[in-house]
This record gives structure tokens, sequence and C-alpha cells, in this order.
């Protein structure tokens, strides 16, 4: 019997056995259709679909790694691949780079084929007929997925998406770059895109100049401005680097305003420019005279006018035309005085034989001459000299009128002659008459005599 109980659990551990393998044998055809590793067979649409591992395995990704999902796997990608590192390509100044998208910093982000991801990520796993990034179309080819009009990109707001062939790219607009993975305003400025002012806006710069010069066509690089084709100058306008700079002529100098020209006033620099007087002209000056004078050939001095030379007098044909510094007179005929004859045209004589001469002079000699005003002393201005000689005569020269004043002095120079000193200085106009007298002494005949010259001195007015 034990047998036979044996026997019959045999046989209901093999019918069992039969069952197991009956089920296992129906439901393997069951499933109609066999799914590779990362896809699930969906009933309903009878098709292999893929299983997000992101969401169905716990951890999926370890550490600081995030896990993506893809068409037959997962990635697990570094966070930070998310969150761009700071990658400044900065341009290298002086040689200013100018803003441009295209050659700015982008970023080409995740989807590349499986291959590209360094090997420590965990192996993707994908047995899909397209490369990531491609889809197949229904002809069974791999079609380029368009990222950017699929907006499944993830580049952030302030990116801009570029699509490229099997993957993507997070770019930034013109005028800004990469940083910590957002898009911002690249300080142009502070990397010398302007030759000389700049200022940064966002996305842009704009450059100016300084006074003086004008911004060129390219917007960057100032130029000099030839301010004197605007002819800022009164008179000569010399372009400078920055500015430019004026200059008058000769006679004028440049006003506060740096740009007009004003008349110097040679006159204020010093009295002595003229010897008279001096009168300002626009960029010069000019010397005049008092009448009487005409300006000499040097411009500056006064030369008296000769009256009586050039006839440009009103002397009578009787009278003689006496000329002196800034003037003339006409000198009456010799007129001689009472008991005087005339013996020459200039000379009067009181006989020796009239006894009315006895205490008179012998001769009186008329001279005339001319004294500048304020001449300076001493000065010899006159010289007299006895004209016969006897034996035993001696002559006295002395100053007989007319130095009332004390202003001469008669100093004798020899036994027969003598000078007339000038001692103090004569303010003209002024008219002198002197009488200067020579005493003649003859000891040995018990003799004494005498001779005038009157001398008639014309003091000018200048000291010219
Ligand atoms: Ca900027
Ligand atoms: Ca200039
Ligand atoms: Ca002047
Ligand atoms: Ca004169």
């Amino acid at each position: 019997m034990l047998f036979d109980v044996r026997a019959v659990r045999f046989c209901a551990s093999a019918r069992m056995l039969a069952a197991l393998v009956f089920i296992l044998l129906r439901i393997q055809p069951g499933h109609g259709q066999t799914c590779t590793q990362g896809f699930d067979y969906d009933r309903r649409s009878r098709q292999c679909i893929d299983v997000d591992e992101c969401r169905t395995l716990p951890d999926a990704c370890r550490g600081d790694m995030r896990c993506v999902n893809q068409n037959g796997g997962y990635l697990c990608i570094p966070r930070a691949m998310y969150n761009q590192p700071y990658r400044p390509e900065l341009p290298a100044p002086p040689q200013p780079l100018y803003p441009d998208s295209s050659a700015g910093v982008s970023d080409t982000f995740l989807p590349e084929p499986p291959r590209s991801v360094e090997p420590s990520y965990p192996r993707v796993v994908s047995t899909a007929q397209c490369l990531l990034g491609y889809a197949l179309a229904a002809d069974g080819t791999c079609n380029d997925i368009d990222e950017c009009e699929t907006n499944s990109h993830h580049c952030n707001p302030t990116q801009v998406c570029i699509n490229t062939s099997g993957g993507y790219t997070c770019s930034c607009t013109e005028g800004y770059w990469l940083i910590g993975g957002q898009c911002q305003d690249i300080d142009e400025c502070r990397y010398g895109y302007c030759q000389q002012l700049c200022a940064n806006v966002p996305g842009s710069y704009s450059c100016s100049c300084n006074p003086g010069f004008v911004l060129n066509p390219d917007s960057r690089t100032c130029e000099d401005v030839d301010e004197c084709d605007e002819k800022p100058c009164s008179h000569s306008c010399f372009n400078t680097y920055g500015s430019f700079m004026c200059s008058c002529e000769e006679g004028f100098e440049l006003a506060s305003d740096g740009t007009s020209c004003i008349d110097l006033d040679e006159c204020s620099f010093s009295e002595f420019l003229c010897q008279y007087r001096c009168v300002n002209t626009a960029g010069s000056f000019s010397c005049i005279c008092p009448p009487g004078y005409y300006v000499y050939e040097d411009g500056r001095s006064c030369e008296d006018f000769n009256e009586c030379d050039t006839g440009n007098n009103t002397c009578t044909t009787a009278q003689v035309c006496f000329n002196f510094q800034g003037g003339y007179t006409c000198l009456d005929p010799l007129q001689c005085s009472r008991h005087y004859v005339e013996v020459s045209d200039n000379q009067c004589m009181c006989a020796a034989e009239n006894p009315a001469c006895r205490d008179k002079p012998f001769t009186i000699l008329y001279r005339h001459m001319d004294l500048s005003s304020g001449r300076s002393v001493p000065t010899d201005i006159f010289q007299m000299q006895a004209t016969t000689r006897y034996p035993g005569v001696f002559y006295i020269f002395q100053i007989k009128s007319g130095n009332e004043g004390r202003e001469f002095y008669m100093r004798q120079t020899s036994n027969v002659s003598a000078t007339l000193v000038l001692t103090r200085p004569i303010k003209g106009p002024k008219k002198l008459v002197l009488d200067l007298e020579m005493v003649t002494v003859n000891n040995v005949i018990n003799f004494r005599g005498s001779s005038i010259i009157r001398l008639t001195i014309f003091v000018s007015e200048h000291p010219f």
C-alpha cells in the first residue's frame, strides 16, 4: 500500500508538473510579442513601449547624477551639466573683439550619441534603431529631431535654442555670453571695445569720443576733428590732435577766447618807442611829431623841418629866415642903435672919434643860435675869440646882460678866446638875448674898450 500511496503521490506530482509545464507552454505563446530590454509590451497598442527607468527604478542614478530617460534606456548625467560651469572665453584686449552671437559662447546640450558620454557614466542600454536625437521615420530612415521646434530642449529662458543635426545648441544672442548657464550681458567697455569713451548697455554698447574727436564709421575708433575747416580763428589756424590752435599776425595777440586776435597796444610797451608821441593802430603803431617836425626815416625820431631851406616860410624878402628846432623866425633887417652905424649886415659900430661913443661898446655884433629845450648841462654852446692881437693887450670875456637866471657861464679858454657854457637846462620855447662882452685892456697906452656880441638864443619847445 505504501507503494501505492507513493505511486499515487508520484502520479499526482507528475500530473501537477505536466499541468505547470502546460500552463507555461500555454502562457509563453500567449505573449505573442517579445520586447528587448528597456521596453515593455503594451497590449492595447500592441507595441513595445520604453520603460521610464527614472520613474520605475529606485536609485536609478546615484550621488549627484541626474537620471534622464532615453528611448530604450536611460542616462545618468552629472547635474552640473544642467548648470553650465562658468567658462569665460574672454577676448584679449587690446585687440578688441566684437560681439557676435555666432562666435559667442554657446553650449552644445545633452542629446549626443551615448558613446560620446564619458566612460564613467553608466552604460546606456539602447537598442533603438536610431541614434539619440534622431527618430525613426515611417520609411525606416532616421531623421533629426528638431528639439527647438518640439520644445524638448533644455535651454533656459535666457538662451536661444539652435537645432543641430542629432542635437541642439543653446546659445546667447548678440551681446550676451553664457555665464553660469545664464546669458549675461557682455561688458564690452571692460574689454576695450571703444577707443575712447564707452557706455555699456544690455546686449550692446556704444562708443563715443572726447571733445575734438569724431566717431569713425566703425563706431568704435575716434578720429581727430580738423577744426580749422570751420575757420574758427581770426587769423591763422593749426590743427592739433584733439584740438586746434589759433595764432595771430604780427602786431596782434590772441584774445582770451583763444580764437580772436586783438591789436597789441605797442605804445603801452615803452614810452621810448617814439621820440615824441606814439599812436596805436590796428596791427601796428606809428610815431608822430609835433608841428615843425617830420618823422625821420627810422620811423620814430622827429626831424626839424627846415622852413628856410624849403621856402615854406612867411618871411619877406627884406627879412632873413632863421630856422631853429621846431620852427623858424624872420629876422628883420639890422637896425643899429643911436650913434651906431652899420658896418655889415650883422654888425654896428660906434666911431671912436665920436664923443658920444666914449662909454659905449666899440662894436655890436648880432648873432643868432638855437638851443634844444632841456639840453643837458654843462655844455659849451658858443665861442668868442679876439680877432686882433696887439702887444701888451689882454682880453676879458664876460656876460654883460641877459644872464639873470644864471643859466650861463663864461669860461676863458685862452688869452684871446672864451666859451659860453650852459650851466642850467632851459625849458623852451623861449627866446633869450645875451650880451657877451669882450673887454680889451692895453695898459701900455692906458686903453680900455669893449666889443659886444648880442647873441639871440631860440630855445625850442621840445628837447629835439
Ligand atoms: Ca553690453
Ligand atoms: Ca584737431
Ligand atoms: Ca597796434
Ligand atoms: Ca625848423
